[in-house]
């Protein structure tokens, strides 16, 4: 036989010799040197075996078990008899909660089964683990489980019945918001979550905010993020996004619980497969500690009679979609159609009945298994930890909702079911009370409640609980941090370069300086801003570990655990939560920073909306810059840079002020005023610029238009002592074009205009429909908007942006002038700026052509002079409309 034929017959027969002799062995190490031991063998053999390349690749999960064995579980601190009629009393009162609403008012929704699945994990939070008060923890609620939580407030007295009556009703005082929103509940919810993906991403980014202060020595805490969220959320690819850095950056201030009840809406999260062990390799996979909790304590003996491991082999072989149906069905089902399978598997349950084995439960029911876990979780060192718990869709729900297909949608029990619920939870209701829902609060001298009360007293306080005090920070004077405005210069340059110059001065502020957080994700040097590389260092925990490539150069990439900047990467949706750690820092630590997050204007809106969106609910403070604005003045970049819409969209969010300014003095101000009214009168209000990259000189700054530039517009300049006049605003460089069409105007037609620098047509627009509410309510009322009262003529409007038409239309509806808007609907292309106004038709050509136009159609004007205007300034007229190319 040859020597290779010799080898592979010996593969064929390890199994049988020698593999047998090293599990032998290794069983010998670990009961004679213990775990930690037989550990440092195994990898030891694991590095020699890489060394001399022999591959293998070992699975990235463990068996499906819990990771904590019984013996390593620990003491459980409460007690759990009490803690049961209280997770009770919760259930009870969610349901009750869901089913009134939707009884009482018709169909606003609402979901049982979500929170029947997590509320033992969140009891275990609120007993044991989540700290209140000054140093509270930061939790992320699983969106669907607030009807729990609001049942918890209830119990310690801080929700009223009313309210409970009134949930998911807001439009009315004291309603309670469907998910946690702390837009609509000032005082209690701290972090949206019903946007899937949201939470865990912002969860990451709030852990990582709290290591940058303390790692700056700005403000040191021992706040600990906690997490929960769905199995099924975990697809959103938010919820992916962090977890590397969460790992890189060893944030062992964060636990996600996932809560695998192996369901999302519609059905299993994976029928086919087995989440929880998909989720593990993940996690495992990035860097984070991962400990299951699957099995509740009455399995413990049964694994204990396991030594074959013949179970977890089962438990291997059993698909999700198929734990769904065994969690659906009785004790004789799952007698017969899973412990069945194997004769020895039989074996290991027969001394229990149908009804022992109906209440073998899962791990993330157990409050044993989940306490340990967390316990494992919150001292763990130097990485994030996430708790895989295996739960039920439904728990408790029987037949109509328990693990069943349809549990997500289900609001509503019948009286049998919820005898049965009531039963099963041994609760103390009567019938009349099951069936006219009514809420379950003990007595304030009650066990329970003495017991939830001293609990939370324990831990600090109630949560969640949001208290936002006014902590004024002093900021600096605009003479001092755009002291350049004030002086006239002949150099070009962009508003971004403006804006930067701004910020460089303001960073050197003693008092605000420190709390500005710059953010980029990528663009720093696109933005003119290398020189904050080495000004105030990219924050960076572990410091620099090697000597940058130009270390000699004074602008050298410097990066630095107590950094300034937050240098995010490629990477819009962690700079934009980065930002909104920043600030929210007012609410979440009452230390109150100012982050300042320039990126390309369109990976702004478009592509994080809904974060921004999210942010608008938490009331963050901080300018969110977009840059390379305007789908004409970022020239060169094409279809998928150029922005034509981030304003439209800003304009949408209630508390964001959007500016799309021409000229750095008026940048300056808005930057001024925001910047004092954020920080100084803690106004819950933010800041969208957007900024761009053209150059051009800048008037010198002129306060008297200050009240202009911030109420959206003023009166730049006026031409209009002519028989025809026409009214041009413009916003951003457009306005330059209006300065030219104004002249070309004059020149050769004669006609007279007054040419208005709007600021923001979104900021006139929603005073304008203040006032056109006012008088809708007030008939009498003849009060007019601020855009009226600057126009204070009747003349035509022509109003251009470099967005889309509809920007400058908002203010439209609240004006009688004839207005033509003029804009870049369309996909962005790539040409010279001057090219690309031209063919949008936003240009002076196009301004002055539109300005005679209007007059003809308010009949001022006849049709041959624009016809003269299209041949005099060669504009096409056989082209296709532009916004449909
Ligand atoms: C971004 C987003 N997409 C869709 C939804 C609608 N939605 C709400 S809950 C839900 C299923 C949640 O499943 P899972 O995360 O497993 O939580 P469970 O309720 O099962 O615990 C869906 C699809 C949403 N809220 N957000």
């Amino acid at each position: 036989m040859s020597s290779e034929k010799n080898k592979s017959s010996f593969a064929n027969n390890l199994e049988a010799v020698e593999v047998n002799e090293w599990i032998e062995s290794l069983e010998a190490v670990i009961q004679n040197y213990g775990k930690d031991s037989a550990k440092i063998i195994l990898e030891a053999v694991e590095k020699k075996a890489k060394e001399l390349r022999v591959l293998y690749e070992p699975l990235p999960y463990s068996p499906y078990r819990n990771t904590i064995p019984t013996e390593e579980q620990g003491t459980y601190p409460g007690d759990i008899a009490i803690e049961e009629k209280i997770t009770a009393i919760l259930r009870w009162n969610a349901l009750a909660m869901v089913m009134k609403s939707n009884e009482k008012y018709g169909e606003v929704g609402g979901h049982i089964a979500s929170y029947a699945s997590c509320a033992e994990i969140f009891e275990v939070g609120f007993n044991h683990f989540f700290k209140g008060g000054d140093n509270a923890d930061l939790v992320f609620y699983q969106p669907h489980s607030s009807p729990g939580i609001y049942s918890r407030a209830f119990l310690e007295g801080r929700l009223t019945e009313h309210q409970l009556n009134n949930f998911r009703h807001e439009a009315k005082e004291d309603g309670l918001s469907s998910y946690c929103h702390p837009y609509l509940m000032k005082d209690f919810w701290n972090f949206p979550t019903g946007s899937m993906g949201i939470g865990p991403l912002s969860a990451i980014y709030q852990a990582r905010f709290l290591k940058y202060l303390s790692n700056r020595s700005l403000y040191k805490s021992n706040k600990h993020v906690f997490g929960v969220f769905g199995d099924g959320e975990m697809d959103e690819e938010l919820s992916l996004a962090g977890l590397s850095i969460a790992s890189r950056e060893n944030l062992d201030n964060l636990t996600f619980v996932i809560n695998c009840n192996l369901q999302r809406l519609d059905g299993p999260v994976r029928g086919n497969g087995q989440i929880i062990q998909e989720l593990e390799s993940l996690f495992k996979g990035v860097g984070w500690n991962v400990i299951k909790v699957l099995w509740g304590s009455e399995w413990d003996k049964i694994f204990d009679m396991d030594t074959k491991h013949l179970l977890l082999k089962q438990f291997a072989d059993t698909v999700d979609g198929k734990y769904q149906t065994l969690g659906a069905r009785d004790g004789a089902y799952n007698l017969k159609n899973f412990f069945s399978k194997d004769p020895e598997v039989l074996e290991l349950v027969s001394g229990l009945t149908d009804s022992d084995i109906d209440n073998l439960k899962r791990g993330g029911h157990d409050f044993k298994k989940l306490h340990a876990a967390f316990n494992l979780a919150i001292n763990t060192k130097g990485k994030p930890t996430v708790i895989l718990a295996k739960t039920k869709k439904g728990y408790g729900m029987g037949k109509a909702g328990e693990s069943r297909m349809t549990a997500h949608q289900t609001k509503k029990l019948d009286l049998d079911a919820l005898k049965e619920f009531r039963d099963r939870f041994k609760l103390q209701i009567s019938d009349k009370n099951l069936e006219s829902l009514k809420f379950y609060k003990p007595d304030e001298q009650s066990e329970e409640i003495k017991y939830l009360k001293n609990r939370r007293q324990t831990l600090g306080g109630f949560i969640p609980q949001r208290h936002v005090d006014d902590i004024k920070i002093n900021t600096p004077d605009i003479t001092e941090h755009s002291k350049f405005l004030f002086e006239v210069s002949d150099r070009e340059y962009s508003t971004t370069n403006g804006l930067i110059r701004i910020l460089g001065n303001i960073l050197k502020h003693k008092e605000l300086g420190p709390r500005i957080v710059p953010i980029v994700a990528d663009e720093a040097r696109t933005f003119g801003m290398a020189n904050l590389f080495s000004q105030i260092g990219i924050y960076a925990p572990q410091g620099q570990l090697y000597e940058p490539e130009d270390s000699s150069s004074i602008l050298s990439y410097k990066e630095a655990k107590n950094g300034q900047l937050l240098e995010e990467g490629i990477n819009e949706a962690g700079a934009l939560s980065s930002w909104v750690a920043a600030g929210t820092s007012y609410s979440n630590h009452k230390f109150p920073m100012l982050p300042f997050y320039i990126f390309y204007s369109i990976f702004g809106f478009q592509r994080v909306g809904d974060l921004i969106w999210a942010a608008a609910d938490q009331m963050p403070r901080g300018f969110l810059v977009g840059a390379t604005a305007g789908r004409t003045t970022l020239s060169g970049e094409g279809l998928q840079h150029q922005d034509g819409q981030s304003q439209l969209v800003a304009s949408t969010i209630p508390n964001l002020k959007s500016y799309d300014p021409c000229f750095a003095g008026e940048l300056a101000v808005i930057f001024d005023e925001g910047t004092r009214r954020m920080m100084k009168e803690c106004s819950n209000e933010f800041y969208y610029l957007t900024v761009t990259n053209e150059k051009y000189h800048h008037p010198k700054i002129n306060l008297k238009h200050k009240e202009g530039i911030i109420k959206g517009g003023y009166l730049y300049e006026d031409n209009s002592n002519q028989k025809l006049n026409v009214n041009l605003f413009g916003s951003g460089p457009m306005l330059r074009e209006c300065l030219e069409a104004a002249k070309l105007l004059y020149n050769d037609f004669n006609i007279g205009s007054r040419v208005y620098s709007i600021t923001s047509y979104s900021e006139l627009a929603k005073e304008a429909r203040e006032v056109e509410r006012f008088n809708k309510l007030n008939p009498e009322s003849k009060k007019k908007s601020y855009v009226e009262r600057i126009l204070d003529n009747l003349d035509p409007i022509v109003a251009s942006s470099d967005y889309v038409r509809a920007y400058s239309q908002l203010i439209a509806t609240y004006l009688n002038n004839k207005f033509i808007a003029l804009g870049t609907d369309g996909f962005g292309r790539s040409d010279t700026r001057k090219n690309l106004r031209d063919f949008f038709e936003v240009d002076r050509n196009h301004m002055v052509v539109s300005s005679l136009f209007s007059l003809h159609q308010i009949g001022r004007l006849n049709a041959e002079v624009i016809t003269k205007a299209i041949k005099k300034y060669k504009l096409q007229t056989n082209l296709d409309h532009p916004w449909n190319v």
